[in-house]
């Protein structure tokens, strides 16, 4: 079958099934088992769903941690997708990969993880349930999470935020180093 490329959509478009296509954004984190492996492999896995294509991947970023010090340094990365997915179906999907990766789920807020996949924006939307929140949480805070995402789209706006190169301006890139 004659297979065309798609061109990139930057708003909801909808799919040859009828299905709004959105486009998302996964934040990547990973500071055990060798965390840049664990990155590209997930992203791999990501590019594999049925129902997401389309994919623009940041750079690797290493940071410190936030939150408890008593842990290694973290490795981060973007990526955006677009999906046919729900915004939960995706999580769900993301969540099995961090399961798959050796996820252990100790309790403590903040802790070191194998690899941590969070639905980062979902379109235009704002989803704010115990089980989903979109934008996620501390977003504009993050600069592990900023930069990368400036890196990919620099024109993006975020849902109820603002720009990204204005959330940039106000959060010090402090330790975050760029490494690819
Ligand atoms: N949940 C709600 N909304 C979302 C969403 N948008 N994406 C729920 C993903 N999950 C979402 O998540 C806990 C619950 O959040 C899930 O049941 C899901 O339904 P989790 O992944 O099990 O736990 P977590 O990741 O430890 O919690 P939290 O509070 O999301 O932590 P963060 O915000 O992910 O921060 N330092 C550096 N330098 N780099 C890092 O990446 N990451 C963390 C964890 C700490 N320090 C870090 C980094
Ligand atoms: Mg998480």
């Amino acid at each position: 079958m004659l297979s065309l490329p798609v061109p990139m959509v930057e708003k909801n478009t909808v799919t040859l099934s009828g299905a709004v296509a959105q486009k998302a954004y996964i934040g990547l984190g990973s500071n055990l088992a060798d965390p840049a492996k664990q990155i590209r492999s997930a992203t791999q896995k990501i590019r594999r769903f049925d129902g997401v294509r389309e994919f623009a991947f940041s750079s690797l970023y290493h940071s410190s941690p936030m939150g408890p010090q008593d842990q290694p340094d973290y490795i981060n990365a973007v990526m955006s997708v677009n999906t046919s997915l729900s915004a939960i179906a995706l999580l769900h999907c993301l969540q099995e990969i961090e399961n798959v990766h050796g996820r252990i789920r100790t309790g403590q807020r903040w802790g070191a993880r194998t690899l941590d996949l969070d639905l980062l924006i979902y379109g235009e939307q704002k989803i704010d349930q115990i089980e989903l929140t979109v934008p996620h949480v501390g977003i504009a805070e993050r600069a592990f999470v900023l930069y990368p995402l400036f890196e990919i789209s620099p024109e993006l706006v975020i849902p109820g935020l603002g720009s990204v190169s204005a959330l940039i301006a106000q959060c010090p890139r402090e330790g975050l180093v760029k490494l690819d």
